[in-house]
């Protein structure tokens, strides 16, 4: 931290439905992969911070989850963070799919709230996945979004291929309020360094294992041990709610979750840009769901 009276530094708040691409975005922002990503809705469980730097500002990144209409307490904890997630900050990014045919109902009534949070700060719309779609119906999303809610300003990015997502960074140091850095330099999360490796082997779960699969387990760091010579050995815990799940976890004769753990350890080593020795257990924890201590690690609340 420093004392430099010319710095910026504030909150921008990225929200959307699940899957418009706000992980994206904000890996992208940060340059550095903070949050996973995979194409299964509602793979980010808590607020994630991502911190970006351009210039003399550090730009705070708030991921949330999706907004959807939740039924589980799971679910729930998970919008509310999201909407607590904007309503702290400084901005708001609101990311839509373009890849959609238009708002369906949760997006009409995010945007009348939004519509409201307008009056208070900057609500910017950002059109997402701008690679895969032709640029009129572009315009006639923009024009369509506009007229609900008065944005402040619309931009159109591919969080994938980076295109306009510099444009963005730059309007958000604009708006930013002037004041202190929180975070030191170096740093991109404040996620704790044992969850963020526990999120690596989740998104590895995501991308590689499917349907309820996914959304029955959870991944604890359960030891962490750094060595003289710089290299990391941790070992993790796949938790699971039924015994049946383990062994499609493990698969045929450990195969999947060897993958699980081949590739999630790849990702910590480009993370922490060192060796890393990576141990995964799968254990059978049938009441992951329901305890408190998941969701206080994650940031949620389980009163929700
Ligand atoms: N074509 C395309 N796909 C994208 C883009 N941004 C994100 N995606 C994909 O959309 C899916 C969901 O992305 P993610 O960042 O997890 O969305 P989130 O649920 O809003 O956090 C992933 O498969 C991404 O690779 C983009 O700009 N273009
Ligand atoms: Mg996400």
């Amino acid at each position: 931290m420093s004392e430099n009276p010319n710095q910026k530094c504030g909150f921008v708040a990225v929200i959307g439905a699940p899957n418009a691409g706000k992980s994206t975005l904000v890996n992208q922002l940060v340059g550095s992969k903070v949050s996973i990503v995979s194409p299964k809705v509602q793979t980010t469980r808590a607020r994630v911070l991502g911190i970006a730097l351009k210039d003399n500002a550090q730009i705070i990144l708030m991921d949330t989850p999706g907004l959807f209409s939740a039924s589980t307490r799971l679910e729930r904890a998970m919008v509310g963070a999201a909407w607590t997630g904007a309503e702290d900050g400084d901005m708001v990014a609101y990311l839509f799919d373009s890849k959609k045919k238009g708002p369906n109902k949760t997006d009409l009534q995010t945007m009348e709230r939004l519509a409201e949070m307008v009056k208070s700060r900057p609500v910017f719309l950002v059109l997402n996945k701008v690679d895969a779609i032709a640029k009129p119906k572009l315009l006639e999303l923009t024009a369509k979004l506009n007229a609900l809610c008065p944005f402040t300003a619309t931009f159109m990015i591919s969080a994938l291929t980076g295109d306009g997502v510099q444009d963005v960074l730059k309007e958000f140091v604009k708006n930013l309020p002037e004041g202190a850095w929180h975070y030191d330099e170096d740093q991109v999360s404040d996620m704790p360094m044992r969850l963020l490796a526990a999120e690596m082997t989740r998104e590895q779960v995501f991308l590689q294992l499917h349907e309820e699969v996914p959304y029955e387990i959870t991944v604890e760091t359960e030891t962490w041990e750094q060595f003289d010579n710089g290299d990391v050995k941790l070992s993790q815990v796949i938790h699971v709610t039924r015994e049946n799940l383990k062994a499609i976890i493990l698969g045929k004769g450990g195969s999947r979750l060897k993958e699980i753990g081949a590739r999630a350890r790849a990702e910590l080593e480009k993370m922490m840009e060192t060796t890393v020795h990576l141990k995964l257990f799968v254990r059978v924890s049938t009441k992951w769901k329901d305890d408190p201590h998941y969701y206080a690690e994650w940031g949620l609340d389980s009163g929700a």
